[in-house]
């Protein structure tokens, strides 16, 4: 049966959700947007609310959501606003591959942290020369001993500047591609880590994105996240995981974008008459809604495939390039129902469509999306995945 009534419970996060988006976060999108203020009140405000970490298990001091209700969440902060509600939402990326590949003792204690105070992690996959191409990634993790020494530098990472700690992915076997990558969790106060360039961004102004080098950094051996030379699995596996919620916030920038066009259309005349009586309007209104509810529904089944326990790469990909390209078209359309008023940064709509850009970038360009797609249709594979869906 396919039943789309929420529970109770999934409808009471979902309003805590909107009321935080309508309350702390559109209040200040806009000025933020303009100063790239970094919104450090907010992710304290969220985390004292209940509002991050959805996913981390009870057993280490989280709410332990399903991922639906996540999505649920993540398509109000999109709403609200997109750069604040990617900084709450980044701990998710980092925290995946611990939950799935780290000792009781790791989850413990880089999960059980986040729980604990409104702390920051960061994931910590792309590289200059390695973006879309992970397996050509150059970090480097060598074993000495009871410990790792990690060399190398990662690029556009969401909250670097901020976070306690970051999830890295590093080659343990430079001959062996992607059979050679493996995971670690390092500490940002440890030596030779340092924060360098941030970035100055076109939309998503609010969230910080920076390099992150590590030189000669040392971690202790048990800090490896699943297996040696398995990293690669794990951070697909992530992305399984993370890229449902990231869609929803991309169906959030685009009811954003068509509520605020349906209502301009309503004010402005044109013509004699409101341009909503217009069909040209219409039909830009009427694709609008469409693509939201069609971006919802995907959202909804690669979150709900999870958490029955299912692979949802196919979903999780279909959902992703989908909501993030009709974002970026409802947040164009909506400019074009402003007309010349929507190229003004007086109005909102112009914010809300720089800030849709990235969605077709971010956790994986609309391309790799495609690519993905095309593979598992064409030429479907099993894969192995630890049984536990909550992570
Ligand atoms: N879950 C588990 N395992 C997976 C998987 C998934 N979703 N996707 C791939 N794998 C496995 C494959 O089964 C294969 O396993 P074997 O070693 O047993 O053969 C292995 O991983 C390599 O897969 P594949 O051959 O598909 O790797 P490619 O190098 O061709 O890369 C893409 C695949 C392009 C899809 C991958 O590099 C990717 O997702 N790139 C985008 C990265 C990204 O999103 N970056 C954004 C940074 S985070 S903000």
């Amino acid at each position: 049966m396919v039943d789309f009534t929420l529970t109770d419970e999934q409808k009471d996060i979902r309003e805590l959700a909107h009321d935080f988006a309508t309350k702390e976060m559109r209040p200040v999108a806009w000025e933020f947007d303009k100063d790239s203020t970094w919104p450090e009140e907010i992710v304290k405000k969220a985390w004292e609310v209940g509002l991050m970490n959805n996913h981390i298990p009870e057993e280490y001091g989280g709410p332990g959501l399903d991922y639906l209700t996540g999505c649920l969440i993540e398509e109000e902060l999109g709403w609200g606003c997109s750069g604040i509600g990617t900084s709450l939402m980044c701990n998710g990326l980092a925290t995946a591959p611990i939950a799935l590949g780290g000792s009781d003792e790791i989850k413990k204690s880089y999960l059980g942290r986040l729980t604990e105070g409104p702390l920051l992690a960061s994931f910590c996959l792309t590289e200059p020369d390695a973006g879309s191409d992970v397996s050509g990634m150059k970090t480097n993790a060598v074993k000495q001993g009871d410990k790792y020494v990690i060399n190398g530098s990662k690029c556009f990472i969401t909250n670097g500047s901020h976070a306690n700690y970051y999830t890295v992915y590093a080659k343990t076997d430079k001959e062996a591609g992607h059979r050679g990558i493996s995971a670690f969790v390092v500490d940002r106060d440890l030596d030779g880590v340092t924060v360098d360039k941030k970035e100055d961004k076109l939309g998503q102004r609010a969230s910080n994105t920076a390099t992150i080098s590590f030189n000669d950094v040392e971690i202790p051996a048990e800090n490896l996240l699943g297996e040696e030379n398995k990293g690669f699995k794990l951070a697909m596996m992530t992305l399984d995981r993370t890229r449902p919620g990231v869609s929803a916030m991309a169906v959030g920038i685009a009811r954003a974008a068509f509520e605020f066009a349906s209502d301009y259309s309503k004010e402005r005349v044109q013509f004699g008459v409101p341009i909503a009586m217009h069909q040209a309007i219409q039909f830009m209104i009427a694709d609008m809604a469409t693509k939201i509810e069609a971006a919802r529904l995907l959202v909804w089944k690669s979150g709900v495939l999870l958490d029955q326990g299912q692979r949802n790469t196919l979903l999780s990909s279909h959902a992703k390039r989908f909501a993030a390209d009709s974002a970026m078209e409802v947040a164009v359309d909506a400019v074009q129902v402003y007309g010349g008023y929507g190229f003004i940064k007086e109005y909102p709509v112009e914010k809300l469509m720089r800030d849709a850009k990235i969605m077709q970038l971010y956790e994986g360009t609309s391309q790799i999306q495609r690519l993905v797609i095309a593979r598992e249709v064409l030429m479907p594979r099993r894969v192995e995945e630890p049984a536990t869906a909550a992570a």
